[in-house]
């Protein structure tokens, strides 16, 4: 059995995105909840997420503040078991820096 989530999970997303729908479903497999904040319509978000990640695209995910990157990021941690030990692990701080 997977160890209890811990984890706070952060999930940037748009209405329409194919990739944000199956990262959420992996997560929900995983047993982790997660904060999911859209983007659309947010221009402010979205210069912030390209500077914090490199990358245009959504999903953009976060665990405990970190940046992993998207969906495909997110299926190869699953894929070698990493995502499980990061998913159990608490953020150092209570309200990790994210931006909303
Ligand atoms: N390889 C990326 C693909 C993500 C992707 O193509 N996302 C689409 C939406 S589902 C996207 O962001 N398209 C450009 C845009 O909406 O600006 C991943 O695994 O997350």
């Amino acid at each position: 059995m997977s160890p209890p989530v811990a984890a706070h999970v952060a999930i940037y997303t748009t209405k329409v995105c194919g990739y944000c729908v199956v990262a959420k479903r992996l997560l929900k497999k995983k047993g982790a909840s997660f904060e999911e904040i859209a983007v659309g319509g947010r221009a402010d978000l979205r210069n912030w997420l390209i500077d914090a990640t490199g990358q245009q695209t959504v999903p953009q995910l976060f665990i405990n503040g970190a940046s992993i990157g998207g969906y495909d990021q997110l299926a190869k941690l699953e894929k070698s078991g990493e995502l499980t030990e990061l998913l159990a692990t608490a953020p150092a701080d209570e309200d990790p820096a994210v931006q909303r």
